[in-house]
């Protein structure tokens, strides 16, 4: 099993999409194991974003997710990491998949919704920059029976 971060962003809470954004990812099977909501602070997001600080865009970037609460989650499942991102789409909600959350939902490169941890590695660091490991839930989820096969639930 892997554990992904997901950021609804501002726009989403702004237009009041987090639910069905979130719904997205809880239909497909994902287990939930950290859910809150969190006004980032500027140090807190300079740090997540690092590899982008010479690019043009990032002082709007960190302004814009610093602007108002984001809703973050950790998701797990199997592979999370690359179905999450699948779901989420390319970064650019004008060239995304249809059908992805930001292909059917984002008109824009910045406000693009959602942010979703590119790889398993990075995925552990932003877990534990943006969450105490005693607000990630250890639970059974009935389903899982019905979400995956018997020897893949076990695994
Ligand atoms: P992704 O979120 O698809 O992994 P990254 O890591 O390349 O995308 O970029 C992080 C965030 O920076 C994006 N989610 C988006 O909000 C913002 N961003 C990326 N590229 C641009 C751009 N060209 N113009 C404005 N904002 C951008």
């Amino acid at each position: 099993m892997e554990r992904t971060l997901l950021i609804f962003k501002p726009d989403a809470v702004q237009r009041g999409l987090v639910g069905r954004i979130l719904s997205v990812f809880e239909e497909k099977g994902l287990k939930i194991v950290g859910l809150k909501m969190e006004r980032l602070s500027k140090e807190k997001l300079e740090k997540h974003y690092e590899h982008h600080k010479d690019k043009p865009f990032f002082a709007e970037l960190i302004g814009f997710m610093s602007s108002i609460p984001c809703v973050l989650a950790v998701v797990e499942g199997i592979e999370a990491v690359s179905v999450v991102r699948k779901l989420v789409g390319a970064t650019n909600g004008r060239k995304a998949e249809p059908g992805t959350v930001r292909g059917t939902f984002s008109m824009s490169n910045q406000n693009n919704l959602v942010h979703a941890s590119e790889s398993v590695e990075i995925a552990k660091k932003e877990i534990s920059h943006f969450f105490e490991a005693s607000e990630i839930w250890e639970y059974n989820i009935d389903r899982i029976k019905s979400i995956y096969s018997p020897s893949e639930a076990k695994g």
